[in-house]
């Protein structure tokens, strides 16, 4: 079949789309109510008997120069290949994934984006890859490349109408059937529908689109993530009945302690329509003849339970019209922003939130249904109760379920032009947002994003879109929702406008100090003190960390109107491959990239917890335990709907003591108790609370360590320790135990949170250090080494004692700076033992643990292997510290080592390569292990967000300037005098 390709929408700045629907609610009707009730949300548009879901294999052509697509395309003289719908045809074997995170993938020239021509020189001053300085790049190869899709439909009744319907198109798409041109539509995370009933015939109709990796509309989707192509979610295929739902829109007022919920009908013919609201003991049916293809109908006084993510409370509303009956799951809540308090029922709840991206490693873009339900899952698991859809709308099942599951959601318009600050200068937001000729542009974003998803319960916010400006489009993007919505809207980048803020003030990676000025009412920006302020995105979860979230907690619970805030991110964005490695910016050979910057999830791309997953966890834990004093505890409820009563409560004390009293504390307060039984006693206690079986959190309360302080000379002698030309080492009937000297460490392999906009990290002076011995005296049954450590600013003195006590032998080292200053990254003393130490026993954090992020672990005995001691970054970096250490063991089944904390406890590292071997690795494939390296460190700075956000706060760091004492006691033992 002949087709007259168009090549103009998706470059023509004045076509946003041809012929497409209007946007309606996203619903699936059934031909009976049976059928209807028994769908879940998961496969009812998979089974509806009304709604035909067109997933599969395509037939696919993939043009990689734009003008090699001909004028007209004869589809009988393609040799086409195949490819999955849904997909991101990076992930099918065509292009390769690119990422990149503020800037475009061409020139910066609004409107115009490369036609057929290669793409021209780019310039950008910023960039992962670069850190900032000004660059004009020509890129080699790079086109607007065009992807083919065609499939055929077997069509019945044609004089049906039928809608089609793609939930999701990168960058736009032109659709064709039977010849004709049909429509087109750009918006790539909204929903395209088109009425084809006019294009199909019976039997075998072909439908061909056309999808280009760019048109205009990517100068609105400049988001931080891989950028990925084609039809990458479900396209579904709506078959009408005579009469039949179009639209419905549902509205639900609370009067006093009831609700009424309106219901806006639009109707395909003119019949009668049956609305039954049922559940939860409720049974109302009202009937209503409609006019002009449109029905309201209200149900009023309404005595119902509300919906809340602690208590998410559905009722159901069927729809029946003859032969098609819809169910659309209705929730009553109330939220309302009153003064500068935002409450949701009347509560002040606080959102424990996340920003989630729709990213698979296998797929991109596309998640399958079963993905969205493991996310919104985990969301539930780790106490997560708000999700921000950044940045674009989710596929509609995502809101479904958290409807259904309990899960606030800040949905996110498809709108973000970053580059418009990274590829000019000098920098500004405002180029597109403050433009009136991209007035339509924007607001399309809104009214699809509104239109599709105006009837989740979930929503409690609209989000106007991120880092895309503001002023002149996005006012007029809130005065359009302020028309149809009392839902407030959120858009954090009008901060960088003279707009600041509007329903709630909203920032990213503020410091601390900035959010508490909020909580004080003295932000200089006016606009942030007199209203609601929620943190879109805190917590810069790249590599180790999140460190200091805790931080922003207790200024959150301080103050009404802090609302709460999301993490960024979920999940990291990565590429799996069939060896099982992972691959991230410039891996796929982009010819700029912004590296592992999209590796910032608390996630790994396998949904499995890193650490910052895990701290997260803990900071949202829904009750808090304080020990005060004696057996008082403070226990705070942080939820705003369940009571206390609702978890069990097991304290667990280090002496073996356990006890689990009844708690009754409302939510929202706080309480100090008295609890039977439960006076500090021993090391420490841990609080485990479940619900329903689930742990919830688990916290622990340190009374006191348990480091040795008195130190006894005598047992052991240092003639044990052997000395030769300056090199100390354990030796045994002649063997040597260790297969290097102790050495000083004071730096740290960078994490991606040490390394700032800059490209600089706390580490650069140390990275680069020689250790030289300056003098060795044996006196007294002391050994004392003196070394002189150089690095690239600063010098220093180490002066290591050996002496012989009843435990073993006592180890102190203490650091003095000669020259230079500024922050110390660490000081430990580091051993080489043989591969074949791998059993380690400790007393110490029992989880990974640095000082701005260690709450989320508790302190006990701890039994694993080397491999346990590293986390499986997708980028190798420093990784596995344990704090709080008192003892730790290593052996190889015939020897151990051990070290005993004296006076203070210490950090403990433990590692198959050395901390210098990773500075070169890139990915978990690099990680080839050379030895057994054992780090016992006086301290470590904390982690900060400095990827983006605050660097290690200054309660975390350590002066170089300062002197610094370390004191352990090693020793070793033969296996048969090895402890049972
Ligand atoms: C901010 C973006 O909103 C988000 O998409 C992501 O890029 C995140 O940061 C960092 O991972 S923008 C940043 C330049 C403040």
């Amino acid at each position: 079949m002949r087709y007259h390709i168009n090549r103009e929408n998706y470059h023509r700045f004045d076509v946003i789309e041809v012929n497409k629907l209007p946007a309606r609610a996203y619903f699936i009707p059934f031909g009976t109510k049976d059928a209807a009730e028994k769908a879940s949300a998961l496969e009812k548009r998979y089974v509806s008997d009304k709604v035909r879901c067109l997933n599969g294999q395509w037939d696919f052509k993939f043009y990689p120069q734009p003008a090699l697509v001909p004028g007209i395309l004869d589809t009988d003289a393609v040799t086409f290949e195949k490819i999955s719908v849904p997909a991101c045809w990076q992930f099918q074997g065509y292009d390769r994934p690119f990422y990149i995170n503020t800037r475009y993938q061409f020139p910066f020239d609004p409107p115009h984006i490369p036609q057929e021509e290669p793409v021209g020189k780019t310039f950008c001053w910023v960039g992962s890859d670069l850190g900032i300085k000004p660059r004009w790049q020509q890129p080699e190869n790079e086109y607007n490349f065009v992807g083919v899709y065609r499939t055929f439909l077997e069509i019945e009744h044609p004089e049906k109408r039928r809608i089609l319907s793609f939930l999701g198109v990168a960058s736009c798409i032109d659709v064709y059937l039977n010849g004709q041109f049909v429509g087109y539509s750009e918006g790539s995370h909204n929903t395209a529908e088109f009425d084809v009933a006019p294009y199909l015939k019976e039997g075998s109709n072909e439908l061909l689109c056309v999808v280009h990796r760019w048109c205009t509309g990517t100068y609105l989707e400049c988001q931080d993530m891989m950028r990925n192509n084609g039809i990458f979610r479900d396209v579904l295929l709506y078959e009408m009945d005579e009469n039949d739902l179009v639209d419905v829109s549902l509205t639900t007022y609370k009067t006093g302690s009831h609700y009424s919920l309106k219901t806006d009908l639009l109707l395909q013919g003119n019949d009668q329509v049956h609305l039954n609201l049922c559940g939860h003991g409720l049974h109302l049916e009202k009937m209503v003849e409609s006019v002009e293809h449109k029905a309201c109908v209200t149900f009023d006084n309404l005595d119902v339970m509300q919906w809340s993510a602690e208590n998410p409370v559905l009722y159901d509303l069927y729809i029946t019209l003859p032969g098609s009956c819809t169910r659309l799951r209705v929730g009553f809540k109330d939220v309302k922003i009153t003064g500068d308090v935002f409450t949701i029922n009347d509560a002040k709840v606080k959102l424990h939130g996340v920003n989630h991206h729709d990213t698979s490693p296998t797929g991109g873009y596309t998640l399958t249904p079963d993905g969205i339900l493991r996310d919104m899952q985990l969301c539930k698991e780790y106490n997560i109760d708000t999700v921000r859809t950044s940045h674009y709308p989710p596929d509609p099942l995502l809101l479904e379920l958290c409807d259904e599951l309990g899960i606030y959601v800040v949905d996110e318009a498809d709108l973000e032009t970053h580059g418009t600050f990274s590829q000019q200068l000098p920098p500004t937001y405002n180029t597109l947002s403050h433009d009136p000729a991209w007035q339509m542009h924007f607001m399309d974003r809104i009214k699809r994003l509104y239109g599709r998803d105006k009837n989740h319960t979930s929503i409690i916010m609209w989000s106007l879109g991120n880092e895309a400006g503001g002023y002149h489009n996005t006012d007029q993007m809130c005065a359009w929702l302020k028309s149809r919505t009392a839902l407030p809207v959120h858009y954090e980048n009008a901060i960088h406008s003279k707009r600041i803020a509007y329903d709630v003030g909203s920032e990213m990676y503020p410091s601390v100090e900035n959010v508490r000025r909020v909580g004080l009412h003295k932000r200089k920006e006016k606009p942030l003190n007199d209203r609601p302020y929620f943190l879109c995105e805190y917590a810069h979860a790249m590599g180790v960390g999140p460190g200091a979230m805790e931080e922003y907690w207790q200024e959150i619970y301080r103050y009404e109107n802090l609302m709460g805030g999301c993490v960024w991110e979920m999940v990291d964005h990565a590429v799996l491959h069939e060896d099982g490695s992972y691959t991230y910016g410039g891996d796929h050979g982009e010819w700029a990239h912004d590296g592992n910057f999209c590796v910032d999830g608390i996630f790994y791309p396998d949904r499995s917890p890193s650490t910052g997953a895990k701290i997260v966890r803990h900071v949202y834990r829904p009750v808090r335990v304080r020990h005060v004093k004696g057996d008082l505890y403070e226990i705070f409820n942080t939820r705003a709907f369940t009571d206390t009563s609702a978890y069990r409560f097991t304290f667990r004390f280090s002496d073996g003591r356990e006890v689990c009293p009844d708690i009754q504390v409302p939510p929202l307060t706080k309480r100090v108790m008295q609890l039977p039984e439960c006076a500090a006693a021993g090391e420490s206690v841990t609080v485990i609370v479940t619900q329903q079986g689930r742990e919830v959190s688990r916290e622990q309360s340190i009374f006191k360590l348990n480091v040795v302080e008195h130190v006894a000379p005598g047992g052991w002698g240092i003639e044990q320790l052997s000395l030769c030309d300056g090199i100390i080492s354990y030796q045994k009937d002649g063997k040597l135990l260790t297969a290097s000297a102790p050495y000083t460490i004071l730096f740290r392999a960078p994490t991606d949170n040490d390394v700032d906009w800059f490209m600089n990290t706390a580490m650069d002076d140390y990275v680069v250090q020689t250790e030289q011995v300056t003098a060795t005296t044996m006196s007294g049954g002391k050994l004392q080494v003196q070394t002189k450590i150089v690095c690239r600013k600063q010098e220093f003195t180490c002066t290591d004692t050996y002496e012989g006590c009843t435990d073993g032998i006592l180890v102190t080292s203490t650091l003095r700076c000669t020259k230079g200053g500024g922050k110390l990254p660490r000081f430990g003393k580091a051993f080489r033992l043989e591969e074949s130490f791998d059993n380690i026993k400790y007393h110490g954090r029992n989880g990974e643990s640095y000082r701005d992020m260690k709450d989320h672990t508790q302190v006990e005995d701890v039994v694993c292997s080397v491999s346990d001691m590293t986390e499986p970054n997708i980028k190798p970096q420093e990784s596995g510290n344990r704090c709080d250490c008192t003892w730790a063991m290593i052996s190889d089944g015939e020897t151990e080592f051990s070290f005993t904390a004296v006076d203070k406890p210490f950090e403990l590292g433990i590692k198959p390569y050395t901390d210098t071997a990773l500075l070169s690795m890139k990915h978990r494939c690099d990680e080839v292990r050379t030895g057994t390296y054992v780090t016992i460190s006086a301290f470590q700075m904390g982690i900060g967000t400095g990827s983006c956000g605050p660097a290690t706060r200054p309660e975390y760091c350590f002066d170089a300037k300062k002197e610094y004492t370390l004191r352990f006691i090693i020793r070793y033992r033969e296996a048969r005098h090895l402890r049972c």
